[in-house]
């Protein structure tokens, strides 16, 4: 596919193909672990996603078709989160999670081969995942001594269900592409040569719907689940469609002309 660079970036490759971006870790000698940098990446082109009007959908995915993610890099772990170059230990790929799920396009998971810890969990807080018949997936963290009890738990456990959400973490097993199809974990499983090509039909097919309507939904599914950040997310949508309303802009014109709005010609609903 005749993908354009969209950004430069050292860990990341960041690149658009009609009104797909795609977010490429850039790491296949660590198969695709993340460092602070290579999240702080993401997470700036992921923004510059969110905020380019001509794209609809994102596809989150690891370069060199043997890992999607390793999570993160165990060699600048230190005391207290993963250590960058300004030697400050962070955990920031917390905040990009919340971003993939509040960004209001569907982002799509392109997983081939190792899909693990923190790496499992970007996949697993993502809108849709679409596996190669290499893919293999599981959480590390009670081996390495780590965790994720945020959305690495609670959103696997509505994915899955509890028990095997608790599997997952307590055995730390790894599991096949077969077998994240069984316990809906991914959307579709595919032969590894046919997982881009597979990725960008679900994707063009997506761009062929309202934008609107698939903000609505993906907010509506997050609200259900994020509390008071959910209903906000929600309701910052009502407040677009309202926005777009000759009811609403009456009242912004009519202060702007230093007159008392005239709703009378607006329906009262029932
Ligand atoms: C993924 C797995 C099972 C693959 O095994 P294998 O045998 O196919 O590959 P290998 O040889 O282990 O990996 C290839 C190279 O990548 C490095 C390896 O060290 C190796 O490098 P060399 O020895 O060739 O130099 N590599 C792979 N994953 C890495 C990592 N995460 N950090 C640094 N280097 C890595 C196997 O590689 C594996 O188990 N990897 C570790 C998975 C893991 O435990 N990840 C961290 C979980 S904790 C986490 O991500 C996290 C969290 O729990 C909470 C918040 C945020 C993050």
């Amino acid at each position: 596919f005749p993908w354009k660079t969209i950004k430069e970036y050292e860990e990341i490759l960041f690149q658009q193909y009609k009104g797909i971006a795609k977010i490429s870790i850039n790491r296949p000698h660590k198969h695709n672990a993340f460092t602070p940098k290579t999240v702080q990446e993401m997470s700036e082109a992921m923004e510059l996603a969110r905020q380019d009007t001509s794209i609809g959908v994102v596809i989150l995915t690891g370069e060199g078709g043997k890992a999607f993610c390793s999570g993160g890099d165990q060699s600048v772990r230190g005391d207290g989160g993963y250590v960058g170059q300004d030697l400050v230990p962070r955990l920031n790929v917390l905040d990009l999670q919340k971003q993939i799920r509040s960004i209001p396009k569907p982002v799509v998971a392109m997983v081939a081969g190792w899909a693990i810890g923190g790496g499992h969990v970007l996949h697993v807080v993502c809108d849709l995942s679409i596996a190669a018949d290499n893919a293999r997936f599981g959480q590390t963290g009670p081996n390495v001594g780590s965790f994720d009890g945020g959305f690495g738990a609670s959103y696997l456990a509505r994915v899955v269900g509890q028990k095997k959400a608790r599997e997952i973490w307590y055995l730390c097993d790894q599991y096949d592409a077969q077998e994240a199809l069984h316990m809906g974990l991914v959307n579709k499983v595919v032969p590894l040569d046919q997982l881009e090509a597979t990725t960008i039909s679900w994707c063009e097919r997506i761009l062929e719907k309202s934008p609107i309507a698939l903000r609505m939904l993906k907010s509506s599914f997050n609200a259900e689940l994020d509390g008071q950040a959910g209903i906000q997310e929600l309701a910052g949508n009502a407040t677009l469609l309202y926005y777009l309303s000759e009811e609403a802009k009456e009242g912004k014109n009519a202060f702007l002309e230093k007159r008392k709005p005239d709703f009378s010609k607006f329906p009262k609903f029932p």
